[in-house]
């Protein structure tokens, strides 16, 4: 069967590595000027809006009609609707924190969905210089290798990834360490931030770490990683266990329905403000 979507996967990855290694590496070279978005630990920069407008402008030009969700457009006062529509779902830098320290984790993440369901989903982590790639139904891959999910079936032989995020709330801030205390009792071999959510799937996609799992972060950094996921092999469902939903602001993100139900239940769950909130 032809595959209606390749076409706009190939100029993903173009854009996605172009600007990954033109724009976000090349600005790691030189002065980086920090703002501020919803409070003063969520960082944006020049670079996040470059990479953004590029990317938009270069899909704007080949399918005029599609829609888009894009971090910065949102911040911007965008609305940011997922609808049956074709609509690219970017998020241009995931891990800004990690790029204005210069921790090497920075990824660039393009999701593509069609009647809410991803299609295909493309992130460039710009330091490794690689390149994962999922299709729907046709596989996961890093710089075109087959990825598979750990087949680890022992949670107390897992490494579990998770996040801080950005939000200092200190009723959040206890719940997130409340459960990360209760992560690291079961107890698992270990815990690792990445610092891009992006970046934890992928390395649950690539058989690193067994379960990723975070509240708070947005449509933009999972759309794309989530795709990589599923189509490795593993499973993606709420932090309370029931089913995923992209707009939730939840996720784990792990191996196989077992380990992420096991994680589910060490999680104190909050609901943060949907991504679809009016
Ligand atoms: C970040 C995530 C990170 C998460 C932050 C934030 P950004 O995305 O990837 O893992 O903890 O809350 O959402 O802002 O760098 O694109």
């Amino acid at each position: 069967m032809a595959d209606l979507w390749q076409d706009a996967m190939d100029h993903a990855v173009t854009a996605a590595r172009g600007a990954g290694r033109q724009v976000v590496r090349e600005a790691l070279r030189e002065d980086r000027k920090v703002m501020t978005k919803s409070s003063s630990v969520d960082l944006v920069t020049q670079t996040d809006q470059k990479v953004e407008q590029l990317i938009i402008q270069s899909v704007k030009e080949k399918y005029p009609t599609h829609r888009f969700i894009g971090e910065e457009s949102v911040a911007a006062g965008e609305p940011c609707v997922l609808s049956d529509e074709p609509t690219w779902i970017i998020d241009p830098i995931d891990g800004t924190t990690n790029f204005v320290h210069g921790f090497p984790f920075v990824a660039v993440s393009v999701g593509f969905s069609v009647n809410r369901q991803i299609e295909f989903g493309v992130v460039y982590s710009c330091l490794e210089d690689k390149m994962f790639t999922a299709r729907r139904g046709r596989g996961s891959f890093c710089n075109g290798q087959p990825l598979q999910v750990s087949a680890q079936t022992d949670v107390g032989q897992s490494v579990i990834a998770t996040e801080f995020g950005s939000n200092r709330d200190p009723e959040v801030v206890d719940g997130i360490f409340s459960s990360l205390r209760n992560v690291l009792a079961i107890p698992v071999h270990g815990v690792r931030s990445a610092g891009t959510a992006a970046i934890n799937m992928c390395l649950v996609a690539s058989g690193c770490v067994e379960a990723y799992y975070e509240m708070g972060m947005h449509v933009w950094d999972l759309a794309a990683a989530s795709l990589l996921v599923t189509e490795a092999g593993g499973v993606l469902m709420d932090v309370e266990g029931g089913p995923f939903d992209l707009m939730s602001r939840r996720v784990i993100a792990a191996n196989n329905r077992s380990i992420g139900q096991r994680i589910a239940r060490e999680i104190r769950a909050y609901a943060p403000v949907r991504d679809d909130a009016p």
